[in-house]
């Protein structure tokens, strides 16, 4: 029997026709510029999320380093919501990589408000880091797949932009956050400086992402993949996937969302979870665990017996991501296997 595995959207295999594109995908040397599958994938996605140009980069990391090594210089400040991934998951990135420091604001369900964001932006005085960057990431991952509207996206960027501060959106899961709010999604997109997704999350896509932004920025942003090791030769074989994903793959995300919203329905009758089912709206359901009952992974290491696999965010929360991967009778029975390890447990 296969494992039900809700552990993450990046384990997510490749569909039959992303295989066949793969083999038949007419490839080159990218750092020539000449690989045309790789061409054709930056031509796509710079086009759906409203941008110039876009550059294929090997993971949402190197993404999202490459845009902050881009925009800021050595000395300055980085503002970041607390629990975002460039903060809290890439590994002290924008310090080891941008030299930059990060400053982190607490947000409402991973959203930041704008007056937050005016009262962080310095002042010019010699004593001050800079301000460099905002990044903002949509959806909030830690949060809980959270979703920024258009118009709140839409009100920060004009806080930065009045103060000449540019923006970065991490939006590995920018098509989810899209389908969930059923906005094209360039609204979420266009507005920001620079934005990064992921092919390998919800897209199903094997490898890779995309940095997206003005020509010059892209431009520049090569030079920084170059620098991160980033630069491929032939890797149509994997942009070939990428392109399926976005032609075929972003309006099946609903799917995965009705099935977190099913499986959040679920959690929140468990006495031992807490969870506020409206919350969920894409395809993470992450819930907190009363300690008087067991910890996280206590409970997840005994769920693993009856092949259900999820992920601790820390001793007291559970993350279970839904994906392409996961059918609506593998919720049932992921559901029926935690209501037993419960009863075990107890
Ligand atoms: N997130 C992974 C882990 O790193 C936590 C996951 O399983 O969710 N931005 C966001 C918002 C992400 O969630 C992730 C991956 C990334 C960037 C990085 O993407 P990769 O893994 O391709 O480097």
């Amino acid at each position: 029997m296969t494992a039900v595995d809700l552990r993450s959207d990046t384990v997510t295999r490749p569909t039959a026709r992303m295989r066949r594109a793969m083999a038949e995908a007419e490839v080159g040397d990218d750092v020539y510029g000449e690989d045309p599958t790789i061409n054709r994938l930056q031509e796509l996605a710079a086009e759906m999320v409203g941008h110039e140009s876009a550059l294929f980069v090997p993971s949402g990391t190197m993404g999202n380093q490459a845009a902050l090594m881009t925009h800021t210089d050595r000395g300055q400040e980085i503002l970041l919501e607390e629990q975002s991934h460039i903060f809290l998951y890439e590994a002290g990135g924008a310090a080891l990589l941008s030299g930059c420091q990060t400053r982190t604001l607490p947000g409402d369900k991973g959203r930041l408000a704008p007056e937050q964001v005016r009262e962080a932006i310095r002042d010019e005085n010699m004593h001050f880091p800079r301000t460099g960057l905002l990044c903002l990431e949509n959806t909030h991952n830690r949060a809980g797949g959270t979703v920024l509207s258009a118009d709140m996206t839409q009100n920060l960027v004009e806080v930065a932009h009045d103060a000449g501060i540019k923006v970065h959106l991490d939006g590995a899961r920018v098509f989810n956050a899209a389908c969930a709010q059923d906005v094209d999604v360039t609204k979420l997109t266009a507005p920001v400086d620079s934005v990064q997704f992921c092919l390998s999350k919800g897209l199903a896509a094997p490898v890779g992402s995309v940095i997206a932004g003005s020509a010059e920025f892209i431009q520049e942003c090569m030079r920084a993949r170059k620098v991160l090791g980033g630069a491929m030769r032939q890797a149509g074989v994997l942009a070939a996937a990428g392109v399926v994903a976005l032609q075929e793959m972003t309006r099946r995300l609903e799917q995965d969302h009705e099935n977190a919203s099913r499986l959040a329905q679920a959690v929140a009758e468990m006495k031992p979870f807490s969870v506020d089912p409206d919350d969920v709206c894409t395809n993470i359901v992450a819930f907190d665990v009363d300690p008087e009952w067991f910890t996280a992974p206590e409970f997840l290491h005994s769920l693993r017996q009856r092949n259900v696999l999820a992920n601790p965010v820390h001793q007291q929360r559970i993350r279970m991501v839904t994906h392409y991967q996961i059918s609506s009778e593998d919720i049932s029975d992921a559901v029926e296997a935690m209501h037993r390890t419960i009863g075990e447990l107890k």
